[in-house]
């Protein structure tokens, strides 16, 4: 909403507002207007409907910020390692130099599709141009581009357009629409860093460069399946339709991303790095790093591993979206080994259960104890995360008729329908796989209950998106860890009485005993604050200690600190239970609840 008041209103005012807009959105940072974010869900276009059947792909941040890894004139910049230019306010003259020493011999189309293909991916999507506003390909356009300007010479997006094509992977390319720090009239620098430029007209560079250049990635490297636009900034309704009209022109079946902005494109591209805790309707991806940046940075070797890499595609899929998995190849054109490796060990499970994956459909649960489940047809995925050591794996809430039951090595496995619902008895011993999968075939579509279930034996949570509020708020809470390496965290934030509370509902199926654990930020002004655990009928004081947060940093508005303060063991019989929590005093209102933590406690 904000976000349409703030278009019309700039519309008729003219674009030296708009600038501004878009300068106080890069203050305020992480806002949803930076990713071009509408409240209410995209539902797709049609065209934009084999994202599901590709439920994995590479992004790759490639650029001439690769060449300066992180690090300009001996001086490493911690951070997003593509946002180099501004960060170190590298003045223009002295940028335009680093395609002098950009000679990424090392670059081999065939060997990053390879890599795709080996990680079990379907599409790829690489950076055209990025913020810096160099072309990664020949351009007619702006002789900033690699094919000009490098002694390299070659047209990367040219050869691995054709890689593409002959492996049968989709390519598609990122495309910075708005910011632009070598073109007086782009976005973030002329105005910023590099002073002194008359006035901006972002009209023009649209016309001059933006259109002539989508226009070159769309008509000179055969089929291109998306362009995937960024931070749309000050961009009108019109021109971000006129963008999507001209996709669809040269691209029939290309799609767009809604960073183009002001709610129009094919499909969602949710928050980088956001994966959402609950089934989501519509088409949409969630973008995210293997490291802590996404361009290459020489420092970088904070990879996740192949389990959690796994672990993530798997719940964006079982949410129902697009898992789309970023690499930063360095300034030679070399893929790290690190990440290559890990990325081989999470292609070998993938391509073991492309079903479950690839055209897979979202769980029909709720959230469950031991892992996710994603679905096809008739057939239940079930990724066991944490795996049930007394050989029972519970299915509660299942409303169809399971026909059987198997490991991924084909062993076939019993199964009784119990009180506690679907129990399928499993081998003690953890399949030796990233993440052991048990299929489950039914008679009828898979139909369940949303409903949480606690099951004893497992770590869990109980999530702020599932808890139901009065006189309190779901927010979610940003900060940035590094330069441009946002966080966030859903929380319960804007307590405003002391009847204001948090309530998790959820059922028991046979006795537990948990240590329960609340993780939280809070301040000094909430330091020692009265809280209430009420447990069905019971109630329980707890307090709230300061966690050291602060209000201001150096590095973005705030720095949060989320800790687990252990409330004590609860026991719990089987059936329905609440468990709601709620501040007993004023002094606390300012706490942000991010969860409660389940822990077996093992009496
Ligand atoms: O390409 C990657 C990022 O470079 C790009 N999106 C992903 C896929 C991106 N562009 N902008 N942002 C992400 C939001 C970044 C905001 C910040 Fe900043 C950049 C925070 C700190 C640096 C802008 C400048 C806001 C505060 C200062």
């Amino acid at each position: 909403m904000k976000q349409k008041i703030a278009f019309s209103f700039l519309a008729a005012l003219g674009m030296s507002l708009s600038v501004q807009a878009a300068q106080s959105d890069a203050a305020d940072g992480n806002s949803a207007d930076m990713w071009g974010q509408q409240d209410g869900i995209f539902l797709g276009t049609e065209r934009a409907q084999w994202l599901k059947d590709s439920r994995f792909g590479l992004f790759v941040h490639w650029g001439l910020y690769s060449e300066l890894g992180g690090q300009w004139k001996d001086t490493t910049y911690f951070g997003i390692s593509e946002w180099i230019m501004k960060r170190a306010e590298i003045p223009v003259a002295e940028y335009r130099k680093i395609p002098e020493r950009f000679d990424p011999v090392d670059f081999d189309a065939g060997d990053w599709v390879q890599l795709a293909k080996d990680a079990g991916m379907k599409h790829m999507k690489i950076t055209a141009k990025h913020h810096d506003g160099f072309a990664m390909f020949k351009s007619a356009t702006s002789p900033f581009n690699i094919v000009d300007t490098s002694p390299f010479g070659r047209d990367p997006m040219k050869e691995l357009s054709e890689a593409c094509a002959e492996e049968g992977i989709r390519l598609g390319f990122y495309y910075s629409q708005s910011f632009d720090w070598n073109e007086k009239d782009g976005i973030g620098n002329f105005h910023d860093w590099e002073r002194g430029a008359p006035d901006r007209d972002f009209n023009r560079y649209l016309a001059n460069k933006v259109f002539p250049q989508i226009r070159e990635l769309l008509t000179q490297y055969g089929p291109i399946s998306t362009v995937w636009f960024d931070t749309p900034g000050p961009m009108t309704p019109e021109q971000s339709k006129a963008l999507v009209d001209l996709v669809h022109e040269l691209q029939p079946e290309g799609i767009v991303n809604s960073r183009i902005g002001n709610g129009v494109g094919d499909y969602e591209t949710l928050g980088d790095q956001d994966i959402p805790r609950l089934p989501r309707p519509g088409v949409w991806e969630t973008c995210d790093t293997t490291n802590d940046t996404w361009g290459y940075a020489y420092y970088d070797r904070n990879f996740k591993s192949a389990r959690e890499i796994a672990e993530r595609l798997v719940r964006v899929v079982s949410r129902g979206g697009s898992y789309l998995l970023n690499v930063g190849p360095d300034g030679n054109g070399k893929i790290p080994d690190d990440i290559q490796n890990i990325l081989r060990e999470v292609g070998k499970w993938v391509h073991t259960h492309e079903e479950a994956i690839h055209g897979a459909d979202s769980t029909p649960f709720g959230p469950l104890a031991w892992g996710e489940v994603t679905a096809r047809d008739k057939t239940l995925f079930l990724h066991v995360f944490q795996w049930p050591e007394d050989g029972r794996l519970i299915l509660p809430g299942l409303e169809s008729t399971v026909s059987q039951a198997r490991l991924t090595s084909g062993q076939w496995l019993n199964f009784a329908t119990q009180e506690e619902g679907v129990v399928i008895t499993v081998p003690k011993a953890k399949p030796d796989e990233l993440i052991p999968v048990v299929i489950v075939e039914l008679k009828d579509a898979p139909s369940a209950s949303r409903d949480q279930y606690v099951l004893g034996g497992f770590k869990q949570t109980l999530e702020t998106a599932t808890a139901e509020l009065s006189g309190a708020e779901l927010k979610e809470v940003k900060w940035m860890e590094k330069f441009g390496d946002w966080k966030h965290v859903d929380s319960v934030v804007g307590w405003e009485t002391t009847d204001a509370s948090a309530t998790w509902t959820f059922k028991v199926v046979e006795p537990v005993s948990f240590y329960l654990d609340v993780e939280y930020t809070a301040g000094v002004e909430e330091d020692n604050s009265e809280w209430e655990l009420r447990i069905n009928d019971e109630t329980r004081p707890f307090p709230i200690i300061d966690t050291g947060e602060r209000d201001t940093r150096a590095m973005g508005p705030e720095l949060p600190r989320y800790r687990n303060y252990r409330i004590g063991i609860i026991d719990l019989q089987p059936g329905t239970h609440t468990l709601s929590i709620s501040p007993s005093e004023a002094a606390g209102f300012g706490a942000r609840i991010k969860a409660l933590h389940l822990t077996p406690s093992g009496l």
